[in-house]
């Protein structure tokens, strides 16, 4: 299999790589901790490691180095298609090179090997509560395969350290290659009376969703790839990679690790602000009887700012700029349809309300993230059930997680412990720096 020969390739030198850094450099001094971080949710303080993606700023996301712009330009594309197969982006993540249309294509073809979904997950989404969410049925079907796990029988079975890679890659493998058809059952059987529509092996993984979904555009298959590109990975700290790097780190497998890493997408300050977001654009289209002016709009933003709640959709924990992911999606907008009424108000909130947080001066990052506009381009396509949206999310995130997921089994990451003290022996350190 052409991943894990290319990983394979790369390892002895990897491996060697760290362990000479931390053999020769354990002790060097990389960041140093305050109680304002310990207590501020651990912002910044610089204590994990990925080479899959890194979050500049000021610039955003780069996958492997590679900013958003240079990836839709680079990465392989089916025939007339604008956007990248999903394949080469997984491939990228992976492995660390651009590849080639035919080693995409080859990832594209593990998946459709592998993406027949048991019987039993249906069963189980279908004896769920109607009225439970998206999230909380997409989180339990990914549990529900845990049986399949190669990794968990292999581990029982004593497969050495050195090699737990391999079936946690395979694992990886199998699961993301399922996600699509899971996703596209939950909405066809919550939302269209479940009328399921069967997978189209022809079809590439992105496109395969649009088609499961019931949306036959051309359009709409390239808005799947781009979505599945944009929001597959954002380094290690975000609480949904970070969820599943913690829960791995336990050699939990990796439909343990990925179902946690849902259940951290599933929070309204971090994956579910794409449906929030959805959520508050559609209310101030209805109160104001389409998209309002701008006077309108600043009043309404500040009105929910008064109200001591959030605006979703802007503001970022590590961005202090605009979110390329944002950007790439408002021009994805902008060239297909400009004029649509919500797209339209998603641009013109854009334009007001990094002024309005600018004014309170709360908010480090007044800027829009990738959740301000994603569901407003979903909306022009009739997925408008906004409660789904972060599902789709979470389809995307679990190929830059499992990726990671697969690279700390094979550089032997060990299990994460961060050490805790009390407030007394915080407050006793403070003392002694007042004191001196
Ligand atoms: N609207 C109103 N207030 C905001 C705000 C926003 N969009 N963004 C930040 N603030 C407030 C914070 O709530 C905080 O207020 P407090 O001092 O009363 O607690 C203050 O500004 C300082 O926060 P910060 O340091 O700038 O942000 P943070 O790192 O604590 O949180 C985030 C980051 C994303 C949770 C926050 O900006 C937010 O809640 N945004 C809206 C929700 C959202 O869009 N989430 C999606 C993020 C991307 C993702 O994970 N998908």
């Amino acid at each position: 299999m052409i991943l894990r020969d290319k990983l394979a390739a790369q390892l002895p030198e990897w491996r060697e790589r760290v362990r000479n850094l931390v053999k020769d450099s354990g002790d060097v001094v990389v960041d140093e901790i305050t109680i304002g971080q310990i207590y501020g949710g651990m912002r910044n303080i610089k204590s994990l490691v990925t080479d899959i993606s890194y979050v500049d700023p000021n610039e955003g996301i780069r996958f492997r180095g590679f900013s958003i712009p240079e990836l839709l330009e680079r990465l392989p594309k089916p025939v007339g298609a604008e956007m990248p197969l999903v394949g080469g982006l997984y491939y990228l993540l992976l492995v660390g090179e651009v590849p080639t249309l035919e080693q995409a294509q080859a990832v594209e073809a593990e998946w459709q090997e592998r993406n027949k979904v048991p019987d039993y997950v249906f069963a189980i989404l279908r004896a769920m509560p109607a009225d439970t969410h998206p999230m909380t049925m997409f989180s339990a079907a990914v549990l529900s395969l845990q049986r399949e796990s190669i990794f968990a029988k292999a581990y029982a079975k004593g497969i050495p350290k050195d090699r737990h890679w391999e079936p946690m890659l395979e694992d990886s493998l199998s699961l993301t290659a399922k996600l699509p058809e899971i996703a596209a059952f939950i909405y066809r059987m919550k939302y269209k009376g479940g009328d399921v529509i069967a997978s189209n092996r022809t079809l590439d993984w992105g496109a395969n969703f649009g088609h499961m979904m019931g949306i036959e555009n051309p359009e709409y298959a390239d808005l799947s790839r781009l979505y599945f590109l944009l929001h597959s990975d954002h380094e290690s700290g975000n609480v949904s990679a970070h969820a599943t790097h913690l829960v791995g780190s336990a050699l939990s497998d990796i439909y343990y690790a990925a179902s946690a890493g849902l259940n951290g997408l599933a929070g309204p300050l971090h994956g579910l602000a794409n449906q929030e977001c959805l959520g508050w654009l559609l209310n101030v289209y209805k109160k104001y009887n389409g998209v309002p002016k701008k006077e309108d709009l600043q009043a309404y933003a500040q009105e929910t700012l008064s109200n001591g709640q959030v605006i979703p959709g802007y503001g970022h924990a590590v961005l202090r700029k605009t979110d390329p992911r944002f950007t790439a999606q408002l021009n994805f907008g902008l060239k297909h349809f400009p004029d649509g009424d919500i797209f339209q108000l998603a641009a013109l909130v854009y334009e007001v309300v990094p002024g309005v947080l600018l004014a309170q001066g709360k908010a480090k990052d007044p800027w829009p993230n990738v959740d301000a506009i994603s569901g407003s381009l979903q909306y022009h396509y009739g997925v408008t059930e906004f409660d789904f949206y972060t599902v789709m999310f979470g389809i995307s995130r679990l190929l830059g997680v499992s990726a990671n997921t697969v690279w700390a089994r094979a550089l032997g990451q060990p299990i994460e412990r961060p050490k805790s003290l009390t407030t007394a022996m915080l407050e006793e350190a403070a003392q002694k720096v007042m004191v001196r």
